[in-house]
């Protein structure tokens, strides 16, 4: 297998790429991405480029995309804005990036009889309440609440059109929240804890009661792998590990695992639109496919997340202060 990863110099982009690296030691792999200021090709350090090319180019470069389409098999679409308090501060790069690049890939593997898988999210689904004993499955009515989720939804739906209209070979997987290595620092469990390096407080969005539904980005990769390799085109498929948190307890965990008092955090002002619960029914995957999740023990990856962000300080320390300007403003 010859494949294209768009967005592989980002956080779940690039833990894909070490995934299929490590697990499919004969497939080739391209990772095409604009290296916006979420993306940072040091996150591919170390990887053999006889077996991983690296190209720097943008999504809606249509004649670039083309040219790389033609000759790979299949391509695994992960490039996307993909933070929410940024599109609600400027959400046009969401519309160019999500929808327009989504749209210049579909148009490239339509021409070219490639086999495409969308990576999505489950915020398109909008939220839950806290006591809704229902989960999201892919049945559940599309009702997205951000510019982020919109332009997602949207994206969701142009592969759709594009399979149904003109054949096109796809999949679509809607994953809940990610957590794992190379995350950006603007991003809820990374920012938390580098407050605490820096030696601030992290900062809770309103109550905190808004529930995420975590899972491991190393099982996340292994369910895009196993939807690429097994998945029934024109099918979507959710992709969640059952790991249900509110946001209060995720912060007091990080706090107690960081040798903090685990009351020492801020309040600040809650975001505009704020979703409240995300859980994903992650049943069809399962059975169907196969797959389950192997990095299930939250207390057990967060501490690994810890250690790797407090590990690694030069990776994240050059993003961290124009972030922090960024919410400051
Ligand atoms: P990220 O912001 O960390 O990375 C996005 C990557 O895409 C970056 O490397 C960036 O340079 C690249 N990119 C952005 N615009 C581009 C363009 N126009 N052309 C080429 N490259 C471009 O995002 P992430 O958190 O790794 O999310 C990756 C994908 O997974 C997104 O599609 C997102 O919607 C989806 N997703 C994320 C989560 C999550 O918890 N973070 C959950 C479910 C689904
Ligand atoms: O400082 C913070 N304090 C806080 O309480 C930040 C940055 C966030 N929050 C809250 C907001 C959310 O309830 O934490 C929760 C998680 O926030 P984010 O990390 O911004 O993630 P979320 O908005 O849930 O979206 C994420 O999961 C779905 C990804 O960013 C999306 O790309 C993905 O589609």
């Amino acid at each position: 297998m010859n494949i294209i990863v768009t967005g592989g110099a980002g956080f779940i982009g690039s833990n894909f790429v070490h995934h299929v690296y490590r697990e499919r030691p004969d497939w080739h792999i391209t990772v095409l991405d604009a290296l916006t200021y979420a993306g940072n090709s040091k996150n591919l350090e170390g990887l053999d480029p006889e077996r991983v090319t690296f190209v720097h180019g943008d999504i809606t470069e249509a004649e670039l995309v083309d040219s790389l389409v033609k000759d790979h098999d299949a391509v695994i679409h992960y490039a996307a804005e993909s933070h929410n308090d940024n599109s609600l501060s400027n959400p046009r790069p969401f519309l160019d990036t999500n929808l327009i690049g989504t749209f210049t890939i579909l148009e490239a593997v339509r021409k070219h009889g490639k086999r495409l898988h969308h990576v999505s999210t489950d915020e398109v689904y909008g939220d839950l309440e806290l006591d809704d004993p229902a989960r999201f499955t892919e049945k559940t009515p599309y009702n997205p609440s951000s510019p982020y989720s919109a332009t997602k939804a949207g994206s969701d739906h142009l592969v759709r059109a594009w399979t149904r209209s003109f054949g096109v070979q796809a999949t679509i997987s809607n994953c809940s929240n990610n957590y794992g290595p190379y995350q950006h620092v603007e991003k809820f469990i990374p920012r938390q804890i580098t407050e605490v390096l820096e030696g601030r407080q992290p900062k809770l969005y309103g109550k905190g009661e808004n529930v995420r539904d975590w899972i491991h980005t190393e099982d996340h990769s292994s369910a895009v792998l196993t939807i690429l390799e097994k998945g029934k085109i024109g099918e979507t498929y959710l992709i969640g590990a059952d790991g249900e948190k509110d946001n209060k307890t995720v912060i007091e965990m990080i706090l107690t695992a960081m040798g903090k008092d685990a009351s020492d955090y801020e309040h600040v002002a809650d975001r505009p639109g704020h979703d409240m619960r995300y859980a994903i029914d992650s049943t069809k995957l399962r059975n169907e496919l196969g797959w389950q999740p192997a990095y299930t023990d939250f207390d057990a990856g967060l501490k690994a997340t810890i250690q790797w962000y407090t590990d690694n300080t030069d990776w994240w320390q050059p993003q961290k202060a124009e972030t922090e300007a960024k919410y400051a403003k």
